[in-house]
Formats: structure tokens, sequence, C-alpha cells
């Protein structure tokens, strides 16, 4: 048997990274793997679902089959509360923050902010998605529920962030602040394995990833910085490829084992950008800054950011450093 170190081994072993660890971080982890898996388990059969029952229609239990979106929230709300690590939960799926009742939850001391089923527009075609998740230690005092201030923190109190991308493999990347770690599962030992430690992004790449066919509305800056991308530079490996997927978290991973930048800028449709602070931003910030990288709206730094409001969206624009601080640099050129 070769040294295969497990996800629960891994964090265990990390704990001592933590000053005051008390194992809690590591239990609240330990549930996001849980419902990671079973999220994963229902994916992998999204297929059958013409053949088992389409959505809206009742399944053999009688019970309503659920949009997988709505599952994965449900999911991972669930095992979130079950393992009384945490306070309350906000999410893409959920209009208001919401807090848990019983009492070890309203005595825990995180928050957990999700996007639980990013992307889910690609699984009827068989595309991969992903689950972001976020985790901040409240503000509000323990033995009371949570309150606003707990789930508006800015991004730079973040204690951990992570995705998992249901892709070819599933696979969970997260970090602590102590650089960034990946995990390939392996489904016939029910685990996930260490397969990617200390993950860093080059600081220069040639993809650069978002939906041209916003093109007309995009700012000016945006403008040449896609001309820059597609001018022949053969010495400075130009054009770049363009790698669009339309899953942010597989865009993302792509473009940090390969390097690469991800741009999503105010369009016609949603002029703050589509993607949401809380939920994709920010965790996905504090991986690409733990990893090297950099992440800001443009102008300033995604993880400096207060938040104002739950679902609030900011232009966003992830990856090799290089790539991000050229873009930057046209922004302020054309404003
Ligand atoms: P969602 O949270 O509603 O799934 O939207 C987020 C997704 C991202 O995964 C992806 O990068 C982006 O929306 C794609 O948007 P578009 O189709 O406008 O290019
Ligand atoms: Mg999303």
């Amino acid at each position: 048997m070769t040294d295969i170190r497990t996800l629960g081994e891994f964090i265990v072993e990390k704990q001592s990274d933590f000053p005051h660890a008390s194992g809690e971080l590591s239990s609240l982890l330990g549930s996001i793997k849980l419902a990671a898996k079973i999220v994963n388990r229902e994916i992998n059969k999204a297929g059958l679902v013409d053949i088992t029952g389409a959505v809206g229609e009742n399944n053999i239990q009688g019970e309503e089959q659920q949009k997988l979106d709505v599952y994965a929230n449900d999911k991972f709300k669930a095992a979130l509360e079950a393992r009384d690590q945490v306070c309350g939960i906000a999410s893409e799926e959920e209009d208001e923050a919401v807090a848990f009742h019983k009492p070890l939850n309203l005595n825990a001391k995180y928050v957990v902010l999700m996007d639980p089923l990013d992307g889910s527009s690609n699984i009827d075609v068989n595309v991969s998605v992903g689950t972001i998740f976020s985790i901040y230690r409240r503000v509000s005092p323990v033995g009371s529920p949570p309150t606003k201030e707990d789930f508006l923190q800015t991004g730079n109190q973040q204690v951990a962030a992570g995705y998992v991308i249901y892709g070819s493999s599933t696979m969970l990347v997260y970090t602590t602040g102590n650089g960034v770690h990946g995990f390939t599962y392996d489904p016939s030992l029910g685990s996930f394995c260490l397969s990617h430690e200390n993950m860093t992004i080059p600081q220069d790449g040639v993809i650069y990833s978002i939906n041209e066919g916003n093109y007309i509305r995009f700012p000016t800056g945006v403008k040449q910085y896609i001309k820059y991308c597609q001018e022949a530079v053969p010495e400075e490996k130009r054009p770049y490829t363009s790698r669009y997927i339309g899953s942010l978290v597989a865009d993302f991973h792509r473009n940090l084992l390969k390097g690469g930048i991800y741009l999503y800028p105010s369009t016609a449709s949603y002029p703050n950008g589509k993607l949401r602070l809380l939920y994709e931003c920010n965790p996905m910030a504090f991986i690409i800054e733990q990893a090297g990288g950099k992440a800001t709206n443009g102008f300033q730094r995604i993880l400096d950011i207060p938040p104002t409001e739950l679902h609030q969206r900011v232009p966003f624009f992830v990856g090799s450093t290089n790539m991000v601080e050229k873009v930057e640099g046209f922004l302020r050129e054309y404003p």
C-alpha cells in the first residue's frame, strides 16, 4: 500500500497550524466533506433522471424529486447543522441567512457562506459543476443566534475557504491560510485522497476565460485587454488561448493548475458583474492569493471590499498575478 493520505487525516495533521485549535474547524471541514460525497453521488446519477423520474415528479417514496441545486443546498445545510460547529449559514440558494437554533449550534463559533452548486445549468449537459464555501469566525457573542454582522464580514477575515469540483474526477480544494491543498475523490475507497499538496499558480499564463458574448458592453479597458490577448506576439506567447466552460469552479481550477485569468466584468445584463462577493469571489480570492495569484474587481483587492448586502455582486478578475495586473493596467488607462 502506498502512503495515501486522506483529507480527514490531513486536516488532523494540520490542526496544529491553528493557534488554540480545538478540533472544531476540523470537524466543520468534515461536515463539508460528507455533504460533498452525498452531492457527488447524486450528480453522478444526474443523467438517469429521465429514466428514474424527471424533476418535478414524485419518486418511488412519494417524495418530490428536487432540482440538484436545491438538493445540494439542503445537504450542505443539514451536514453543517448536524455537527454543531456552525451557528448559521448564508447561501446563494437562500434569500436570507439561516440561523441554527439548537443550543449547541448557538454556542458554535463559525458561520459558513456557500454556493452549494455553482454552474448548475451545466448539469443537464454533463459539464463540470462545483460547490464553493467560505468560513468565518462569528463576531456576535456565542450563545445567541448569529447576526447580519457575522455574515457581512470582509473577505480578509475568512478562516478557511474551498471548493469541490464535480468533474471528470471529483476534487476538494481548500485553504485555511497555510497554502492550498487538493484532494481527489476515490469512489472505491469513499475517501478524498491528497493529490495536490501546496498548489501554486504560475505567475504568468496563456489562458484567458471570459464570456465574449457580452463583449459589446464590456468596459473599454477589458476590450483593450482582450485585444492584447489576441495580438500575435510569439515571443510573449500571444495570442493567448481562450477557454470558457461557464462553470466558475471548473474555469478557476484549470487556470489555477495551468496559469491563466478568469474575468467577469460588468455587462449589459449585470452592471456589477454576475458573480457574488460572499459566495463566489471571496472564497476564490482567498484560495488564489494563498496559491500566489491575485483577485481584484479591477481596481481593488476583492478581500478588502466591505460587503453591504448578502447577495452583492462585483466585477471579478482572478488568476495569475501578472495577467490580473495587466488587465488592471488597461482599466486604469481606459477608465
Ligand atoms: P450561478 O451561481 O447561477 O450558477 O452562476 C454562476 C456561474 C459561474 O459558474 C460561471 O462562471 C458564470 O455563472 C457563467 O455565466 P455566463 O453564463 O453569464 O457566462
Ligand atoms: Mg454561483
